[in-house]
């Protein structure tokens, strides 16, 4: 047929022939009802395919609302439980084929990190760590009873539903009132990583911590699906001031503490991983303002699913840092194939310290000597500081701390020195030998690492080292 006539054999044709072969798809193709006259456009196929899947697909909220249900399946039977570090999976029972789950909103005195707690918002006990997880093909019904002294409502965010179950306080529901218990229902028609919040008084009741994610398993999952380790990881902000006992959800810029499923380094559990395990992150970001560029050491990863659907292969992205934006989930994978103890953070450097202030004149490089000296009978805790940096184990050592602060970053790390990295921090430890996933295995023992340089070395090698300027060998 015409139509099938390939681009190389047209650029072979003389313009004769191509003007012959136009006329006989006027004919042939009925894309021309008058018969002589051009022929009607049609779109490529490039146009129209994408991955094998039409275009425009057949809905873009799941079809049909209300199917049959599939029977609920338990976990370690029908699905393998993804990995919450520092959080856990909401419990469920099974009533009548359905799968029945009790979220309760109720103010959490949380702890972030071992010096600082805070008044917060959160689910069942947890803040940020509560996880709920179900099957493609589930019906589920969610109570909520809300514990808070105020109103909230729970949105399924991601998620196909009727719209009645889509949690907007006030547009698609009443608001659930402080003491009472809303109950949600609906059948489960995909599946992904999504996530939950309150949608009522959003600025404050999530800036108080009323976010989870929500995590659905493939009813029929794929050979690709399958992975050794699962991690759920919810990111987010908050300002909490120094010395202060709650979240400051009024602030819209100056967020000084930033978590991983409720927790700042170095209290987020590492991601303990063996070598050779296939890794998935699921990345959620229900944060206020801020969108998280996650970046991996060591590795590169792919980008294989958003809260939209799965990526197919040929269109996934290798990436070593993936932005999750506020109101985003991304999965990422990889195979974790170099032991180490690699770090997984935001690379915004303000989002990997803790809390801080940022109302300071800027002090780098200027002479301080002596200045502490002079300004100490005044205020005898005085420390400059700032002039070479945030030297954060220096300033965790001697800054006297308000009550209730953590040290704007770091932990003490292997070799003494102090891992200049708060917040949004997290290590993927890959070990070749493992005594279990729910140990931390310590520090990894490197065959080589980057020591001081011997001067044996320097002199091998010509590097020539002078107290000031640069050494004649060294200029290019
Ligand atoms: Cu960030």
């Amino acid at each position: 047929m015409a139509n099938k006539i390939s681009r190389r054999k047209i650029l072979g044709l003389g313009a004769a022939t191509i003007a012959s072969s136009v006329a006989l798809l006027g004919k042939e193709g009925q894309a021309n009802s008058h018969g002589g006259g051009p022929a009607q456009y049609r779109p490529s196929p490039g146009q129209q395919k994408s991955g094998g899947r039409p275009y425009w697909e057949k809905s873009y909220s799941g079809g049909l609302i209300d199917v049959k249900a599939l029977t609920p399946v338990l976990p370690g039977k029908g699905y393998k439980p993804v990995v919450i570090p520092n959080g856990g999976a909401l419990p469920f029972k099974v009533i009548d084929g359905v799968k029945v789950f009790h979220l309760i909103a109720e103010e959490v005195d949380h702890a972030f990190d071992s010096g600082l707690r805070a008044k917060c918002w959160g689910y069942n006990g947890r803040v940020n760590g509560t996880v709920i997880e179900a099957v493609e093909g589930e019906r589920i019904r969610i109570y909520v009873t809300n514990r808070l002294p105020v109103a909230t409502s729970v949105h399924w965010h991601g998620i196909y539903l009727p719209n009645g179950m889509d949690g907007v306080g006030g547009l698609t529901q009443p608001y659930i009132k402080a003491g009472e218990t809303a109950k949600y229902e609906w059948t489960l028609r995909q599946y992904g990583s999504f996530m939950f919040h309150s949608h009522h008084d959003e600025m404050t009741q999530m800036g108080m911590g009323l976010i989870g994610m929500f995590i659905i398993h493939p009813r029929n999952p794929s050979s690709e699906y399958h992975v050794d380790r699962d991690f759920s990881l919810m990111i987010n902000e908050w300002a909490i001031e120094a010395g202060t006992a709650r979240p400051n959800t009024l602030v819209m810029n100056d967020f000084n503490i930033l978590t991983i499923n409720g927790k700042v380094f170095p209290s987020t559990s590492p991601l303990v991983c063996k070598t050779g395990d296939k890794v998935r992150l699921r990345l959620g970001n229900l944060g206020a303002m801020d969108h998280h560029p996650m970046h991996i050491h060591g590795y590169h990863f792919r980008i294989t699913a958003t809260d939209g659907e799965d990526i197919p292969l040929s269109a996934q992205w290798p990436e070593t840092t993936a932005l999750v934006a506020v109101g985003q989930t991304r999965n990422i994978e990889f195979i974790a194939d170099a032991p180490g103890d690699w770090a997984f953070h935001c690379h915004m450097t303000h989002h990997v310290m803790n809390q801080m202030g940022h109302q300071f004149p800027n002090m780098v490089g200027m002479k301080m000597e002596g200045v502490e000296e002079q300004v100490r009978p005044l205020l005898p805790a005085y420390m400059s500081m700032g002039h070479t940096g945030m030297d954060m184990g220096r300033m965790a050592e001697v800054m006297p701390y308000p009550k209730n602060t953590i040290a704007m970053k770091g932990a003490p790390g292997p070799f003494g020195d102090y891992i200049s990295m708060g917040g949004l921090f997290t290590i993927v430890k890959v070990r070749d030998r493992l005594k279990s996933y729910d140990e931390d295995p310590g520090w990894y023992q490197h065959p080589a690492v980057a020591m001081k340089a011997s001067d044996a070395e320097l002199t091998r090698d010509g590097i020539e080292i002078v107290s000031d300027g640069i050494a004649p060998n060294n200029r290019r």
